[in-house]
């Protein structure tokens, strides 16, 4: 397992949560991709010492065509990565991958074990509470410009336990 992975996976052990956060799903998109939504974007600060961290969200596609998703910037992040993990004879690894297809009226979840944006190189220390631009970037030439929101792993240690908490008993 290389350096890289093991902030990430650390978090794998606990399911994604679908929580408030849909308080920054999408108004602030441009005209042309009003049919594209964002909700639940997140990135987790980084560990110390850790020279990549991991951003979630989940992509809507309210419209009747296919759309694909090329690149995604963050406001003070040199270098983001869309990456997937994949299982692989029964182990997980997690590789860079170039797009990624929103089907028409469907939606694609970034989250731990699935697709998910891979930061480098913070220009400044992300911030819990912090809220930076996060911009996608579409094979058709339209941006979805949103916010996303600084968390740290306790937050979503924490969140992840109270949602097993109320689906277990
Ligand atoms: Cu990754």
């Amino acid at each position: 397992m290389t350096k890289l992975c093991l902030s990430f996976v650390s978090a794998l052990a606990f399911s994604f949560f679908s929580s408030s956060l849909a308080a920054h799903s999408g108004h602030n998109h441009s005209a042309d991709t009003a049919q594209l939504e964002v909700s639940n974007a997140q990135v987790r600060e980084f560990l110390p010492g850790g020279k990549a961290s991991a951003a979630y969200l989940t992509i809507f596609n309210h419209s009747g065509v296919n759309a694909t998703l090329t690149k995604a910037s963050i406001d003070g992040l040199a270098r983001v990565e869309i990456h997937e993990h994949t299982h692989v004879d029964g182990m997980m690894k997690m590789q860079k991958v170039e797009s990624v297809v929103v089907k028409a009226h469907e939606s694609v979840d970034f989250q731990p074990g699935g697709y998910h944006l891979m930061v480098f190189e913070p220009q400044e220390p992300l911030k819990a509470g912090q809220e930076r631009k996060l911009t996608l970037y579409f094979s058709d030439g339209n941006r979805l410009f949103t916010n996303i929101e600084v968390v740290t792993l306790e937050s979503q240690i924490n969140k992840a336990k109270s949602s097993a908490q109320h689906s277990h008993h």
